[in-house]
């Protein structure tokens, strides 16, 4: 029995909204659960089983319209779903009216449930969300369905506030393969019994690295064999360049760019400036915005200097003074905040041309 594992694809959320790139987040969420589809399709699964969050708020009646057209692609695949704290079930909701033609099961709202595919011989357990939060350890207490038959648990959850567990109580209840959905990195939690496969596409500046689902087979007597595979449209990327004094900011530009080609363009990148570079190199990375998918630059370079020199050539100007005063003054007891001040005004003063 072949399995795909998918969670956290919150359809209709769109990250970087600000962002130049921003506004095609939103159908490359789509286009990325639109491929799971077609993997199904052409790989043969048997199910796919999506562990909550598929939307990124509770769904609209045309939400669920589309995803029952899509749904119905797969002329061999059944889908079981979860709600999840996101896409909750609300008593009376579309999740609850919406009459599917696809061959899908929705697990009840708020309670546990079991149901039985005869065909595969698959027993699978879960619970959808009725509400956004569950601080209770439901998923702990839940039990294989069906002796006989391959056991499955669909869980969402993992943090204090959702279904909290221990992934040792959630291995020892049984179950042949536990789906988790929640987290959002993708986790292999005990080898081919448990996993979260992590979202599809990352979701926020912080989620770094790939994104992707999990395969797997049931056979035998229960054996399971999970792979993780990644298939996200872009990652979140952080680009950290060592500056040197004698740097210029053509080079940096260079500098960023070759790295850009070479983990991708596609990607979005928070780019950290770290090292020291002469006091009067101006950086100006505005024509990488244009060109790439920049986040951010973080700017943590200091500048090229030695005080004592400084205080030699600046005695009588404002930076001299500042110099002497701040190595005078008896109020600071510690001397790395000295340390501190003294590199904060040193450099604002530098950058202002008080030299
Ligand atoms: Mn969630």
């Amino acid at each position: 029995m072949k399995f795909l594992h998918i969670a956290d694809v919150h359809i209709g959320a769109t990250p970087d909204r600000d962002k130049m790139w921003g506004h095609r987040r939103g159908d490359e969420i789509y286009d990325s659960f639109k491929n799971i589809i077609k993997i199904c399709e052409e790989q043969q699964v048997d199910l796919l089983l999506i562990a909550g969050d598929l939307f990124n708020a509770p769904p609209t009646i045309q939400q669920l319209r589309e995803l029952d057209y899509q749904l119905r692609l797969m002329r061999g695949t059944k889908t079981i779903l979860i709600a999840g704290n996101h896409d909750y079930i609300e008593e009376g909701s579309p999740w609850e009216k919406y009459p599917f033609e696809a061959d899908l099961f929705i697990m009840p709202r708020d309670k546990a449930a079991n149901v039985y595919i005869e065909e595969l011989n698959v027993c699978v357990t879960g619970f959808s969300y009725g509400r956004p939060e569950y601080p209770e350890r439901i998923l702990e207490r839940l039990k294989p369905g069906r002796e006989g038959a391959y056991n499955i648990l669909l869980g969402h959850g993992g943090d204090a506030k959702h279904m909290p567990f221990s992934k040792e109580k959630l291995a020892s209840l049984g179950f042949d393969y536990v789906a988790l959905g929640h987290i959002h990195k993708p986790a292999h939690l005990v080898k081919n019994k448990m996993a979260f496969p992590g979202s599809l596409e990352p979701l926020d500046h912080t989620e770094t690295g790939r994104r992707g689902y999990i395969m797997g087979e049931l056979s035998g007597a229960g054996n399971t064999l999970i792979q993780w595979i990644p298939c996200n449209k872009r990652s979140y990327v952080n680009m950290t360049l060592e500056l040197t004094p004698d740097i210029v900011n053509s080079e940096i530009i260079d500098n960023v760019e070759e790295e850009i080609k070479r983990i991708g363009r596609d990607n979005i990148y928070k780019i950290y400036l770290n090292g020291c570079i002469d006091s009067c190199l101006q950086i100006n990375l505005s024509g990488l915005y244009r060109e790439y998918n920049i986040f951010e630059v973080n700017d943590n370079t200091h500048y090229n200097y030695d005080i004592g020199e400084l205080l030699t050539v600046n005695e009588n100007n404002l930076l001299g003074r500042f110099i002497k005063a701040l190595a005078d003054e008896e109020s600071i007891e510690k001397p790395e905040i000295r340390e501190k001040a003294m590199k904060y005004g040193v450099e604002a003063l530098l950058g202002i041309g008080e030299s």
